[in-house]
Formats: structure tokens, sequence, C-alpha cells
């Protein structure tokens, strides 16, 4: 039997992963579930890290297998888009951060739901994303966050929306692997979670789609 991807991935084996991938979306798996098992992979990755087994170059280069991996499953996720904009979303990560695999695959997928996406990028400033918010009138903003030390970034972006009296026209969503919804209560945050896919359907619901 073949090997688990997210055993692959952890071997570091660049080759057998993109291999497998293409496999399995040759036999038309849904292509969220091959995502999926990728990203244990990464979650494996970051275990060996914190244990001390891995440094920062596996880490590295397990990020590359990733986003090469990533770019292959990514057009099998676009749907028909919607011939109207069902909503703008302003998707990043805060000051403090540079993960970025999670948010670009957020991205991804609302835009193949019909949103309007702007990607704020890494390490963004909170007064940054707050007035990025004010310009684009956005419905909805997305937070990503993988290190700890971004939580009182995102906390503080909250607090600018409210004082600059965007709060209530604007929904803020967080996510990313080490987010929960004790983080969600602490950052004030509308909406809190750890797949992406949870994060469109919230947007769906919120402006009246499915
Ligand atoms: C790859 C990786 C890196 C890469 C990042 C490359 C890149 N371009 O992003 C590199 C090598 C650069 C890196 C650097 C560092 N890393 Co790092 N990294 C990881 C690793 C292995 C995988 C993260 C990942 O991309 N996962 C895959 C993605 C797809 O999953 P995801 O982000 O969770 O996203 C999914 C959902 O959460 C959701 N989602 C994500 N964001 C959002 C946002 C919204 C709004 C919504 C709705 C949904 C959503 O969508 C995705 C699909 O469902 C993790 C381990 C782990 N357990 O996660 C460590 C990890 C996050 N890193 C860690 C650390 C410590 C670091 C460094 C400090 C290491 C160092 N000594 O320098 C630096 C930090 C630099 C910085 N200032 O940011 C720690 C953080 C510990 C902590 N508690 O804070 C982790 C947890 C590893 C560990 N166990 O110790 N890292």
């Amino acid at each position: 039997m073949s090997q688990k991807l997210s055993d692959l991935l952890l071997a570091l084996e660049r080759d057998a992963v993109l291999e497998t991938v293409k496999g399995r979306l040759g036999t038309n798996e849904d292509p969220l579930r091959v995502l999926e098992d990728c990203r244990s992979g990464m979650t494996l990755v970051g275990e060996r890290f914190q244990r001390g087994d891995f440094f920062l170059a596996e880490l590295i280069l397990s990020a590359e297998i990733f986003k090469d991996a990533a770019a292959i499953i990514e057009p099998r996720l676009s749907r028909a888009r919607a011939d109207h904009s069902r909503g703008r979303v302003l998707v990043g990560t805060l000051m403090g951060d540079i993960h970025d695999l999670g948010k670009n695959i957020l991205i991804t997928l609302l835009r193949a739901h019909g949103f309007e996406v702007k990607d704020l990028g890494v390490d963004v400033p909170p007064s940054v994303a707050v007035e990025k918010v004010k310009e684009s009138k956005a419905h909805f903003v997305g937070f990503s966050a993988l290190i700890t030390t971004a939580f009182p970034n995102m906390k503080q972006a909250v607090t600018l929306l409210q004082e600059a009296g965007l709060r209530g026209r604007v929904k803020v969503m967080i996510g990313g692997g080490v987010t929960t919804p004790e983080v969600r209560d602490y950052v004030g945050a509308d909406f809190q979670t750890t797949d992406a896919m949870e994060g469109v359907a919230y947007c769906l619901k919120t402006t009246g789609g499915k």
C-alpha cells in the first residue's frame, strides 16, 4: 500500500508528495480532503520541531513542499464564480507573525465562493489593518495566526475597530492552528476556526448564501 500523504510530508519527500497529490486528484477525490491530509503532515512537522527533532531548515522545507502541493490542489478548489460579489473580505496575518499558508488557502476558497478578497499580507500592524477596513468598507476581516504572540495584536485590531466606530459594520473572524474559542473571546472576535471551509461557510451564512 502507498504511504500516507501526511507521512510523506513529514519525511520531506517532495517528489512523492507531489506525485501522491496528483494521483489522488486524478481519481477525482475531493481536493479538500487531499489538502487536509497535507495540513495534517504540517502538524506532524510542527510536533517534531517542538520536540527538537526538526530544526528551522526542515520547517522551511516542509513549507516549500506544502506550497507546491497547494499550487496543484488550488485550481481544483475553484468553482464557477458568482457573477456578482457576495461581499468584501480582508484577510491578513498581523504583526509578529509571518505564517501565510493557511491564510492563502482561505483566500482561494473565499474567492472560489464569490467573495471579493483583499490580501493584506503578513506582519501587518493592527492600525494598518483597521485603516484598510475603513477604506474598503469590508464586510468581513479575517486574521490568521500561527504564533501565540500574535493574539494581543488581534485584540488591539478589534479595539481600534471599536474606537474608529467600525466594529458594528464588520464581522471579525480569526483562524489558524493555534486559535481556540477562548482566544476568540479574548480578542473579541465574532468567529473562530481552524478550518478554512468553516470560515467560508460563516461568510456565506452571514451574507444569506449557502
Ligand atoms: C510551516 C511553518 C513555518 C514556516 C511558515 C512558512 C509560511 N510561508 O507560512 C516558517 C519556517 C517560516 C515558520 C517560522 C516560524 N515558526 Co512556524 N510553523 C510552521 C508549521 C510547521 C506549519 C504551519 C502551517 O502552515 N500549517 C498548514 C496550514 C494550512 O494550516 P493553518 O495555518 O492552520 O490553516 C488552516 C486553518 O487554520 C485555516 N485558517 C488559517 N488562518 C485562518 C484565518 C481565518 C480568518 C480563517 C477563517 C481560517 C484560517 O485555513 C487553513 C486550512 O484549513 C507550524 C506547526 C503547526 N502545528 O501548525 C509551525 C509553528 C506555527 N511555528 C512555530 C514557531 C515557533 C515558528 C518560529 C518562531 C520558529 C523560529 N524559531 O524562528 C518562526 C516564526 C516566524 C514568525 N515571526 O512568524 C510554532 C508556534 C508556537 C506557538 N505556540 O506560538 C509552531 C506551532 C511549531 C511548534 N509546534 O512549535 N514556521
